[in-house]
């Protein structure tokens, strides 16, 4: 039986005003979104199910999590992406926000965000997909997650369908014999990066968590808490960010203060170190995913870190690079200065039409 099948038919009900949500742990933009809503203080019920919910609408695209939200007619529409969602939850819930106060720090940490949920979310699958250790645990413990409670035989059934469903979608972020050297380089210099950030802040962009946090937090419920391979790395290398981890799943408690985000024209070295690490990576392949997308090419050709690097163009990824543009578009001039000096010489600028 799937534990979908076990949902109450109730689950639905609009009488209830917590905010309904699908997912799995195994998800990290779902762990992303559970952590935003505990630290928010905004009730939830989370329903564990990976493949929609009886009774409930069914995403166009069907991806974890899927929220349940009323529209304008009051019926319950089943909405994904994390990203708009805490945008939403930003201007629907008071207080204990997640996106900092100041305009300029606010496109830092959407950068942050988006880097988590588009670029280390390749290192998340790549680990997982591509050694025989990663490879056999997930193949175990996903369907466990996703469907419940099954017989040997169903588990080991399920295990390879899964194992053989997800290791040629490893092409699909762009990992093969070419690209995985450039993606662990790159995870190994970020994690190095953050620990750094870690011995003397609390969140990436101050002492209370912000989007980006919650972004960056997803992956490494997987990448450091999970998968063996990329775990074994970040605890010998890092145990300041796994231990991060472990505490970024409930802020329940914290009590955050205005004061306690950076400013934006004195920002620590570590972080300027994390926008030059996101500057050497993410822009190449943000750039020449778009101009695929507009050219009506299916894959990008480009050189990230120095290295070819080919792969499927992802119309997602075309639309949260016009979002970051947008933002910074509708920065007033003395945002956009803050902004432009935060990032001058990081790498990350081409992403904003900037020439570095
Ligand atoms: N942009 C989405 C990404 C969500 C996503 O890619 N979720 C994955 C699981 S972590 C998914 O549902 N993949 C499709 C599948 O597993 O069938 C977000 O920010 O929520």
């Amino acid at each position: 039986m799937s534990a979908a099948q076990e949902v109450p038919a109730t689950a639905g009900s609009t009488a209830d005003a917590s905010l309904l949500l699908s997912g799995v742990p195994g998800s990290p933009y779902t762990r992303k979104m559970v952590a935003l809503l505990r630290y928010r203080r905004i009730p939830y019920r989370l329903i564990q199910a990976s493949r929609g919910v009886p009774g409930l609408p069914s995403a166009k695209v069907h991806l974890l999590p899927t929220f349940y939200l009323p529209g304008v007619d009051g019926k319950l529409e089943a909405v994904t992406d994390s990203t708009p969602l805490i945008r939403r939850f930003e201007a629907q819930f008071a207080g204990r926000h997640a996106v900092p106060i100041d305009p300029a720090l606010a496109l830092i940490d959407a950068l942050i965000e988006d880097y988590a949920d588009e670029w280390l979310t390749k290192a998340m699958f790549h680990y997982r997909w591509r050694y025989a250790e990663d490879i056999h645990k997930a193949g175990l413990i996903l369907p466990c997650w996703a469907l419940g409670p099954m017989d040997d035989a169903t588990l080991q059934t399920m295990a390879t369908s899964i194992r053989d469903r997800q290791i040629p979608r490893l092409r699909f972020v762009g990992s093969n014999e070419v690209t995985g050297p450039v993606i662990e380089a790159s995870y190994v210099r970020f994690i190095d990066a953050f620990e750094d950030h870690l011995r003397g802040h609390r969140f990436l962009l101050g002492e209370r968590p912000g989007a980006a946090d919650f972004g960056v937090y997803g992956q490494l419920t997987q990448l450091a808490h999970f998968d063996p391979t990329s775990m074994a790395l970040t605890l010998q290398r890092a145990p300041r960010v796994y231990a991060w981890v472990g505490t970024m799943e409930d802020h329940c408690g914290l009590e955050p203060t205005d004061a306690q985000w950076l400013d934006c024209t004195a920002l620590p070295a570590t972080v300027t170190a994390l926008l030059r690490e996101i500057g050497r990576v993410y822009p190449a392949a943000m750039l020449a995913n778009a101009a695929a997308l507009q050219a009506g090419a299916t894959e990008f050709k480009t050189e990230i870190d120095g290295k070819p690097w080919v792969q499927q163009a992802f119309p997602y990824q075309g639309k949260c690079l016009a979002w970051l543009r947008r933002d910074y578009q509708a920065l007033a001039p003395d945002a956009r200065q803050r902004f432009d000096r935060a990032l001058a010489g990081t790498g990350c600028g081409p992403i904003f039409g900037m020439a570095d």
